[in-house]
């Protein structure tokens, strides 16, 4: 059976390095019942407790979240986080870029729109290193923002959904060595790792770690999150319709039946 298994994955990863080793660390699709509150929800993969946020305007809604640029729709339900300042956050149940992770990669992605138009909303990766955040100040276009500041104003709306792709190259050495950040506002997906192009915003000014996600929108206003991912690869993090998947899974089966027949 292993061998038969061994078969497969070699069949349906031959062209495809990415499928070999890389990993899908943390998930969250929001799925949960409509209307539901957010606070003490524990699904998805790859976190250390449920989600924190009680308030009224930290629910689930239906209206989920999706990213026309060849992503496939992330389905079902999103959360909405708002009202009163309330801030929703949850931890993973590793530190992403602390001791082991030194010269190691991870990718993150998640859907993110701010409906209203009224006060801040963000999406913000913490830990001990500086925070990484999408941010959308009263000006409403989309900024990414590390710590407290501001490094890039992306000018798309914040009314409307975003797709953010990050990369971080954790630096070698050192935990506290800078590390290399990538940013994607909305990537062309298409092409795979290979096509995504220059990414948007480049630094190698900070350190990161990342141990939690707080997700907030000032009174009045409410940011809608959706798909949380992250990844070694990534392939982890996105979902791309992958015509020649059902190609190379008959390929695969194929391959079993052979070994099957021999033995
Ligand atoms: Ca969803
Ligand atoms: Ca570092």
């Amino acid at each position: 059976m292993k061998n038969m298994l061994l078969t497969l994955n070699l069949v349906l990863c031959i062209g495809y390095s990415w499928c070999v080793n890389a990993a899908l660390l943390v998930s969250e699709d929001f799925n949960y019942t409509d209307g539901s509150t957010i606070k003490d929800a524990n699904g998805g993969t790859g976190w250390s407790n449920a989600w924190s946020g009680s308030g009224e305007d930290n629910v689930i809604i239906s209206d989920n979240l999706d990213y026309t640029g060849a992503i496939a729709p992330s389905g079902g339900s999103a959360l909405r986080s708002g009202g009163n300042d309330i801030s929703v956050g949850r931890s993973f149940s590793t530190n992403y870029g602390g001791d082991g992770d030194t010269g190691t990669s991870v990718w993150i992605s998640f859907l993110a729109k701010k409906p209203g138009g009224f006060g801040y909303g963000y999406v913000s990766l913490g830990g001990d290193g500086s925070s990484l955040s999408l941010y959308a100040p009263t000006a409403d276009t989309w900024f990414t923002r590390v710590g407290n500041t501001n490094i890039y104003d992306s000018g798309m709306s914040s009314f409307d959904t975003v797709m953010m792709l990050y990369k971080v190259d954790f630096a070698s050495g050192a935990v506290s060595n800078l590390d290399d950040l990538s940013v994607w506002y909305n990537p062309d997906l298409s092409g795979g790792e290979a096509g995504l192009g220059a990414a948007t915003v480049t630094s190698s000014d900070y350190n990161f770690t990342f141990d939690s996600i707080g997700i907030r929108g000032w009174t009045g206003n409410s940011m809608q999150v959706d798909n949380i991912k992250i990844g070694e690869g990534f392939a982890d993090v996105v979902a791309i319709p992958e015509p020649g998947t059902f190609f190379l899974l008959g390929l695969g089966l194929l391959g079993m039946l052979a070994f099957r027949k021999r033995s």
